[in-house]
């Protein structure tokens, strides 16, 4: 066949590929002493890190771990993150474009250079102060993919005010459930933005949100999506609301001084699904998060002031915040930023921009790969670009998505990085520096330097380091970019990550070990391969959903007795939500009704993106003796595996009743 290329027929025999002698050559990182130099010298060497940035005040210690697992880095040191994201690029590069960011119409373009981000961000720090907003409290944002939400984000970095981003495609009970749990007064939003080229009136999700919160929010800050409020959107004379633009008006050329953080305070919280209902604000320090996302963006994503750099995750995630925002920009770079769909105005888009920009640097997820797949290598053959360096993130890739990116996006000749990460992280763990190891299709790769990874088994006990067996997967020693607790809550902070694999009665930090929460596979020549979630959190294209959460959105419908969620494996999103339904007894509606009750119970408690797949009406839900849902074996019907052990059950036909019903016709 003409498109059996032999890269095709190299899969099964090759296992490895070389980065290009041409990318090696040039690369931020190529000497390979570099993993013997952070082993031989942690903590200290993480300095190396830290000294990309520009301090106010110096560190004293690079980490105190007399308190584990609150572990500080760079005590003493004092820095502002949007001081280092864009005043100290100003004198070399202030006309150097920032940010160029597309609309939905690609028409409509912006260039914004790094001084126009710098006078942007000072007219919005003050606009902020002006509302109230002083150092310490956090402001919940809800912004999409416009330049209003960097600028926010390194507004309330300039002044000291931790940022809390709401992903936009997050529904108004989310947004109400986050603005509670971080007790913020003042809200950042928009009228609206483009979505498959319609406009979304974004402010009703906020004025529902207001609504269902708790909290009395003060003030919400409205940016418009154009120069005036969209003829769609109205402002009701009682509501907090002020426009962005008349503030902006009061402060066109307002210069905020940016306030020195100590290296331990707050930059920002992100909330992350875990095993309950109720997520978790992963809270992230300034000095070391920012000095360990510089690093990282400079030696595994090869980054140079040069470059036109693309991440096209969304900001309302960890990838944008770390490797959008402030990675990206504290290297002092060019990234691209679009709105709306890859597949907008037509499947081309992507490769339409990357051309027009002469991108050099892409990074994206699996599950887009596995789309663009399905698209065909036509709509990536019409445009001419020419990528160095590609990466993905947030899921495993197979090895046959991997062969097509590096084949059809990076034309044989980019080198690719998979990298394995979290939002708790902050920044890459897992991932191969591009020019020192070779790329393993299928798997994530060696440690970064001074990163330490190991599997440990069911009963807590560390396993044989690359040994090819399955283990939970943990990091041994503290890193600068780690999160420093769950918001508002030390308790849980130790629960979820800690507990499990460390001696919680010890101060001693070798005692203490964090789980990832992924199962992995250390393999012979120590990359590894990870398989995905251990616990009640399932990845629908890339974004963390917890069963638990959709459990009790689904549990919202009055007709819904008893509900279960089971992740069922899925070509293009890696991973979507099943969900079984016991109705109560007494229900007059329909099935049908029902389940457009429970789909939209989700979408309103959580989000359009976590829509359940499939609803499955059933008589009964697997349970043990003891009355727990046994999740795992509708997963295992959901999938069509074996059904595996149902001994421990109280009825052990309820799954094959189950299984006949779903897989009946197969
Ligand atoms: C950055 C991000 C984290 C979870 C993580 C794991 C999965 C992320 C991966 C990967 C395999 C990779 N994950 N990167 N699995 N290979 N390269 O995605 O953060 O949204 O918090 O998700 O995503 O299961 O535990 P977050």
């Amino acid at each position: 066949m003409s498109d059996e290329s032999p890269l095709e027929s190299r899969l099964t025999e090759q296992e490895y590929f070389r980065p290009p002698t041409d990318f090696v050559g040039q690369a931020n990182v190529s000497d390979p002493d570099i993993y013997d130099r952070f082993d031989a010298n942690y903590p200290e060497a993480f300095e190396e890190y830290a000294e990309l940035l520009d301090w106010d005040e110096h560190w004293d210690e690079v980490l105190d771990d007399s308190n584990p697992p609150f572990y500080e880095w760079f005590t003493g040191g004092q820095l502002n993150a949007s001081y280092n994201c864009i005043d100290r690029h100003l004198d070399e590069r202030k006309n150097q474009a920032a940010f160029i960011w597309e609309g939905t119409d690609s028409d409509e373009r912006q260039t914004i250079t790094y001084q126009d981000l710098y006078n942007r961000v000072n007219a919005t720090a003050a606009s902020l102060r002006d509302v109230g907003v002083e150092e310490d409290d956090v402001v919940t944002c809800h912004l999409p993919m416009l330049p209003a939400l960097p600028v926010t984000m390194l507004a309330c970095a300039r002044i000291g005010a931790p940022h809390s981003e709401v992903f936009a495609g997050f529904s108004a009970q989310a947004l109400a459930d986050r603005i509670d749990d971080a007790d913020s007064d003042v809200v950042v939003t928009c009228d609206g933005y483009y979505r498959r080229g319609d406009f979304l009136n974004h402010k009703e999700k906020c004025d529902e949100a207001l609504e269902l919160a708790d909290s009395d929010v003060d003030t919400v800050v409205l940016w418009t999506r154009h120069d005036e409020l969209h003829e769609d959107v109205e402002i009701d004379g009682d509501d907090p609301y002020v426009l962005a633009d008349d503030l902006l008006a009061e402060n066109e050329r307002a210069r905020v001084d940016p306030v020195s953080r100590d290296a331990e305070d707050p930059l920002f919280l992100m909330y992350t699904s875990g095993t309950t209902g109720q997520p978790k604000g992963c809270q992230h320090r300034t000095g070391g998060y920012l000095s360990y996302v510089t690093a990282t963006s400079k030696y595994v994503l090869d980054i140079e002031p040069e470059d036109t750099y693309w991440c096209a995750a969304d900001i309302g995630w960890i990838t944008g915040h770390s490797y959008i925002v402030y990675g990206p920009l504290a290297l002092g770079t060019t990234s691209v930023m679009y709105e709306d769909t890859p597949d907008h105005p037509h499947k081309g888009r992507i490769w339409e921009i990357a051309e027009r920009y002469d991108v050099d640097i892409f990074h994206t997820s699996p599950t887009a790969v596995r789309m663009f797949m399905k698209w065909g290598a036509d709509y990536v053959d019409e445009y001419d670009f020419d990528f160095r360096h590609m990466t993905t993130v947030g899921e495993p890739i197979q090895p046959e998505a991997w062969l097509w990116y590096y084949k059809h996006i990076g034309d044989e000749d980019a080198v690719i990085v998979d990298t394995w990460w979290q939002t708790e992280t902050g920044g890459h763990l897992i991932t191969n520096l591009p020019a020192l190891k070779d790329m393993k299709p299928g798997s994530a790769g060696l440690p970064a330097p001074g990163i330490q990874p190991a599997l440990y088994d069911d009963s807590g006990e560390p396993m044989e380091e690359a040994s090819g067996k399955a283990g939970n997967l943990v990091i041994e020693k503290p890193w600068p970019g780690m999160l420093q607790t769950v918001y508002g809550n030390d308790e849980r902070f130790v629960d979820e990550y800690w507990r499990d694999f460390s001696d919680t009665d010890s101060d001693d930090s070798e005692d203490w070990v964090y789980k990832a929460g992924d199962g992995a596979v250390h393999e012979d020549d120590g990359y590894f391969r990870v398989l995905g979630r251990l616990d009640d959190v399932m990845n629908v294209a890339g974004h963390r959903l917890g069963t638990m959460e959709l459990e009790s959105a689904v549990s919202e419908v009055q007709d819904v007795a008893e509900a279960a969620v089971a992740a069922r494996d899925h070509d293009e999103k890696g991973e979507v939500p099943d969900v079984y339904v016991v109705v109560r007894e007494g229900v007059d509606a329909s099935q049908e009704e029902v389940r457009d009750r429970i789909i939209g119970a989700v979408e309103e408690e959580i989000g359009k993106f976590a829509r359940p797949d499939r609803v499955v009406f059933v008589e009964d839900l697997p349970k043990t003796r003891s009355g727990k849902i046994m999740r795992r074996l509708l997963e295992n019907i959901s999938n069509g595996d074996e059904l595996g052990n149902t001994t421990t059950l109280r009825d052990p036909s309820v799954p094959e009743e189950i299984r006949d019903q779903v897989h009946g016709d197969d």
